[in-house]
């Protein structure tokens, strides 16, 4: 990897991946018209029939997408990406002779997870509106959608399945398990930067895509509801495991409390910062593009800082059964907190800047809790690709959120020394 430079603020990306979407317009309501109410019935039985197997193949679905959105020449190859947990993701080679091949990403979005997709896709429209429109530049673009044949960026097929499509990003990659501290810096840039910048979105006008989706308090109370009912009778194997967040429970529920008693502001927030929700130029790993915006929503900024420490500054996989390797690496904690502060340090409150530390701690253990509410639960959440992968999850964030409890206090004093220094 080459010397780790400065970061550059590139001027905001010129050209717009999709041509089309001025056609779409901010306003929730419009929206809501008969044709939507049609789509959202079909979504609704095919909600239904979860488990019914659709038999159609998937060449065959790629052809009938490929058609609807316009696009020329035929399936090349295809591989399935499972580094997400939720949505069915594939990456199809397209070639179309003479003008070569041209690579997507074809996704089925979850529509068990995500009950409403139109409202998802509603807030990656209004914020990419938002951010080609405003005042202040982008570090790196985020990803947007395709358009159809009837100008929506996505489409829900006969069998009730809800696609959307977008352009593959080509000479980029993303990290699992980050190897060198130095590219933290200007990806935490990247995210500090693009909160800044939707910062100013009023964040009532986003649709809440998942109810108390950061809320530690109701996932806790879920958690103990799912360990009450035992439906898989599992429970008794993680004795050990529950009694922990027992013992947390009151110190998980702080930031929650906080925002409750309106001391924390609800600002727009992307709600996943994982390291791998952010591509990377392959030769010099400078952000291009943040991903997945589902869960855009107003929260949290101490949950958004939280949760890319969780994932980036843990030298292992967020899977990793050898516990020993799992730990927050201070070195890379304070490279992603440089850079993050450096775009949004200015912008955040007081009690955002007290408490952003306390956001990796509290969201490493919130999510340890839904792997193990949902390991409880018979795996119907998260894909597993591994029996007991819940399990493993849970265990490996436990592990983590203990050290980081052990940490906080430095960790804080860091943010608050570089927040300073800008
Ligand atoms: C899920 O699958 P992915 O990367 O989109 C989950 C996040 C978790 C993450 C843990 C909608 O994200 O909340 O932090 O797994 N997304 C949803 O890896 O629940
Ligand atoms: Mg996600």
């Amino acid at each position: 990897m080459s010397e780790y430079t400065p970061i550059e603020i590139p001027s905001k990306p010129s050209k717009d991946l999709v041509k089309g979407f001025a056609k779409f317009t901010e306003n929730k309501e419009s929206e809501e018209t008969d044709e939507i109410q049609k789509l959202k019935n079909k979504l609704q039985n095919n909600m239904k029939g979860k488990n019914i197997k659709v038999k159609m193949d998937i060449m065959q679905k790629f052809k009938n997408l490929m058609e609807l959105y316009g696009i020329k020449g035929e399936v090349k190859e295809y591989s399935q990406i499972t580094n997400g947990h939720i949505n069915e993701t594939y990456y199809v080679l397209v070639g179309n002779g003479a003008s070569g091949n041209h690579p997507y990403v074809f996704q089925k979005v979850n529509t068990y997870v995500f009950k409403e997709p139109i409202k998802v896709m509603n807030n990656i429209m209004m914020i990419d509106n938002f951010i080609k429109n405003n005042q202040k530049t982008s570090a790196c673009k985020i990803i947007t959608f395709l358009v159809n044949s009837e100008y929506k960026n996505y489409t829900i097929t006969e069998e009730g399945e809800f696609w959307r499509l977008c352009i593959f990003e080509e000479n980029t990659v993303t990290f699992e398990v980050v190897e060198n501290p130095a590219i933290l810096r200007s990806s935490g840039y990247a995210f500090g930067d693009f909160l800044n910048v939707i910062g100013d979105f009023p964040a009532d006008r986003l649709n809440i895509t998942i109810p108390d989706f950061h809320n530690t308090k109701k996932r806790l109370e879920n958690f103990f509801a799912i360990v009450e009912k035992d439906e898989c009778n599992r429970a008794k194997d993680v004795k050990d495991e529950i009694k922990v967040f027992e013992r947390h429970r009151d110190f998980c529920c702080k930031l929650t409390d906080m925002a409750d008693a309106g001391k924390l502001p609800l600002r727009p927030v992307h709600n996943d910062t994982k390291y791998n929700n952010i591509l990377l130029d392959k030769d010099t790993f400078e952000p291009v593009c943040v991903l997945d915006l589902d869960t855009i929503m107003p929260g949290l900024v101490a949950h958004d800082f939280g949760d890319a420490i969780r994932f980036a500054a843990n030298r292992a996989a967020e899977d990793e059964v050898d516990l020993g390797k799992v730990y927050l690496d201070f070195d890379y904690f304070k490279e992603f907190t440089e850079g993050f502060t450096g775009a949004i340090g200015k912008s955040l409150t007081e009690a955002e800047i007290e408490t952003l530390a306390l956001g990796a701690p509290t969201i490493t253990f919130e999510l340890a809790s839904r792997f193990l509410a949902d390991h409880i639960d018979g795996d119907k959440y998260f894909a597993i690709h591994r029996e007991n992968h819940n399990l493993d999850r849970a265990r490996c964030q436990m592990k983590l959120a203990a050290d980081m409890m052990d940490k906080l206090e430095l960790m804080c004093d860091f943010v608050q020394k570089s927040v300073k220094k800008q």
